[in-house]
């Protein structure tokens, strides 16, 4: 995301964005750790994301248009990763979970 959509850069000042940055490493395990979650309450995602909602559209102010980045971002780094398991059914489903999950986190800015 940070090499295909430099701006995204701008809420990480405080980071060490090079490649193989540990850092970078340890957040994308956050992230990768909340959707996790969000996988196992398909049925209440803006119960279950409902303090990351808050912590992003409140306090760290993230633009709605980049969660479509990084959900872009996801799925081309999927496909790259997984061609065999990558069918149109399994593109479909991942764009809309992460579609989904982008409405719950924004659902705070409304
Ligand atoms: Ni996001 C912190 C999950 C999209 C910028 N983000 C987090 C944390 C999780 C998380 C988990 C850590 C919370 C904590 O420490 O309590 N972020 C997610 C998820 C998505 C997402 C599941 C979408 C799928 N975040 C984005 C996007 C941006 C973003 C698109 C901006 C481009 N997130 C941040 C920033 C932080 C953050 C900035 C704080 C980082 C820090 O540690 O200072």
């Amino acid at each position: 995301m940070f090499l295909g959509f430099p701006t995204t850069k701008t809420y990480f000042p405080h980071f060490d964005l090079s490649h193989g940055s540990a850092q970078v490493q340890g957040h994308g395990k956050k992230v990768a750790e909340a959707l996790t979650t969000a996988v196992g309450h398909l049925d209440d995602l803006p119960g279950a994301l409902s303090a990351l909602s808050d912590l992003h559209a409140h306090k760290l102010r993230v633009d709605p248009v980049n969660f479509k980045l990084l959900s872009h971002c996801l799925l081309v780094t999927l496909a790259r990763h997984y061609p065999g398991d990558f069918s149109p059914a399994m593109q479909a489903a991942l764009d809309k979970f992460l579609s989904l999950v982008t409405a719950a986190l924004v659902s705070e800015y409304r």
